[in-house]
């Protein structure tokens, strides 16, 4: 008998090779302990209401009168609802044609696409084209869509950084396009050298790939650093050079723990570069409603706005949208919010600002917390978190546990982590989920446990990890290296 269509010899070739760590061994792992009632905390996934972050009052106020719209018509609607909230409900319903249960355009609705190109022009000066901007499910449908816009097939690479969020290597695996990586370089704070991207670049070349785009996460997921200025400069002068369209995933541009380097948008440094980078390269820009301090993770509500893409190519990729018909409308409303808050002035503004204010600097002390404690476990080095929600410290195992590691089967990195889950709960994504250089090894917390609760964590993974580091430790020392 042949294999049917679905046993495993059968399965695309492509899904069985896509990886995605963050819901890999170790999160299965936690589950199964979970399971069997050991306390987890879970900090595999930036997922910051799963940990206790509580949402933004105003933006559930809305949405919850736009889910029930006979609210609005209740006589005590406006005991219960602020009266900004009630006129936001009614100006995002007046936009739908049909409610929250009817399809919107594919593309989003226009009056929340408009209300995104004013933010965006707000946020850097330039203009926005709502019909270059598409709502989304979240930011990862929006970069598989423009992967899938991209990728033809094995020759076609796209520029990727290690380590990086493994949303692109999956999706470049699932669409079977190559992945081209350049190295971040972690003694510099994660930055980024041209002179690896130039080496990448001819590398993958001198192997016949067609490199087509570029990558770039900023801040960093899992790396935590913010672009310079001057490195978006460079960046984009790069693209312009080698001919390649630039994906600027900024899905954590709200969340900034230091002052030096602000978030500055690609869409601006190319703007301020002028002719002819700004009439010629390409850009897709990537938001979502799952970070900063809004962290509606389970809305799934993203977008991705276009620059300098020919409107036959839009009219392509507004086509491919078609085919899953509409985006989350309500997630749509999410984001409406996200880029048009209250204002100054507004009823809700002041519990607004408070809630938004007391989250931003909540997880600003919690940066500071986490890299410091990790720097004073032994053979552990961390970057600060400059910027996004995860820690990524490098563990220097010791000889001894590398090949402990190898008699249980496990990738180093994997097999520290997995122990530190077993003895202290704490669930952690290895480095090798996310790529790094070749016998350096990490893992990935987010810095997302509650404040109170962080200490405590650090505690416990400092005692584990120095026994670990003490029962593997080399004749001569602690670390190889
Ligand atoms: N881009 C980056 C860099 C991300 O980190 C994430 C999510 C996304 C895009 C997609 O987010 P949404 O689809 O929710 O908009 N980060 C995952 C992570 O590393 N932990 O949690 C989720």
């Amino acid at each position: 008998m042949p294999p049917k269509p679905l046993d495993y010899e059968s399965v695309n070739e492509n899904v069985k090779k896509a990886q995605y760590a963050v819901r890999g061994e170790l999160y299965l792992r936690a589950s199964e302990l979970q399971k069997e009632g050991k306390k987890i905390i879970f900090t595999n996934v930036g997922n910051p209401h799963a940990l206790g972050q509580k949402p933004l009052t105003f933006p559930r106020q809305v949405v919850a009168l736009c889910q029930a719209p006979f609210l609005l018509d209740d006589p005590n609607a406006g005991l219960l609802f602020p009266s900004d909230a009630i006129a936001r409900a009614k100006h995002y319903l007046s936009l739908t044609s049909g409610g929250l249960g009817a399809y919107s355009d594919s593309r989003g609705l226009p009056g929340i696409r408009k209300e995104v190109a004013e933010f965006i022009y707000r946020r850097d000066g330039y203009p926005s084209d709502p019909e270059l901007i598409y709502l989304t499910d979240g930011a990862s449908k929006g970069v598989m869509q423009i992967l899938n816009t991209i990728i033809g097939g094995p020759e076609d690479g796209i520029l990727v950084p290690v380590p990086q969020y493994p949303l692109y290597s999956a999706t470049i695996a699932l669409l079977g396009g190559s992945l081209v990586p350049y190295y971040l370089e972690e003694t510099e704070h994660w930055g980024l050298d041209i002179t690896e991207l130039r080496r990448s670049v001819a590398q993958a070349r001198s192997q016949g790939i067609n490199v087509k785009a570029m990558v770039i996460i900023n801040p960093g997921n899992p790396t935590g650093q913010c672009l310079s200025e001057a490195n978006v400069i460079d960046i984009l002068r790069f693209c312009y050079e080698e001919n390649l369209v630039l994906l600027g995933d900024e899905v954590y541009q709200q969340n900034i723990y230091q002052d030096e380097r602000p978030f500055i948008s690609a869409k601006k440094v190319l703007m301020d570069l002028g002719q002819p980078l700004s009439k010629e390269v390409q850009l897709i820009s990537f938001h979502t409603v799952s970070k900063g301090y809004w962290g509606e993770c389970g809305q799934r509500g993203g977008y991705f706005e276009m620059t300098n893409i020919p409107p036959e190519t839009v009219d392509e990729i507004y086509k491919i949208a078609s085919i899953a018909l509409s985006p989350n409308v309500s997630a749509q409303i999410f984001m409406g919010l996200m880029v048009n808050p209250p204002k100054p002035g507004d009823i809700s503004y002041d519990q607004y600002f408070r809630e938004s204010q007391g989250i931003l600097q909540s997880l600003r002390r919690r940066a500071r917390i986490m890299t410091d404690g990790f720097n004073s476990c032994k053979n552990v080095v961390c970057n600060f978190t400059e910027g996004a929600m995860y820690s990524f410290p490098q563990i220097k195992l010791p000889q001894r546990a590398i090949e402990a590691a190898k008699q249980a089967g496990k990738v180093p990195d994997v097999f520290y982590c997995l122990k530190l889950l077993e003895a202290t709960g704490i669930s952690t994504v290895p480095g090798s989920g996310f790529g790094q250089k070749e016998g350096v090894f990490h893992l990935r917390t987010t810095i997302l446990p509650v404040e109170e609760d962080i200490p405590a964590i650090m505690g416990s993974f400092k005692k584990f990890n120095d026994e670990f580091m003490e029962q593997y430790k080399d004749q001569r020392g602690y670390s190889r290296i």
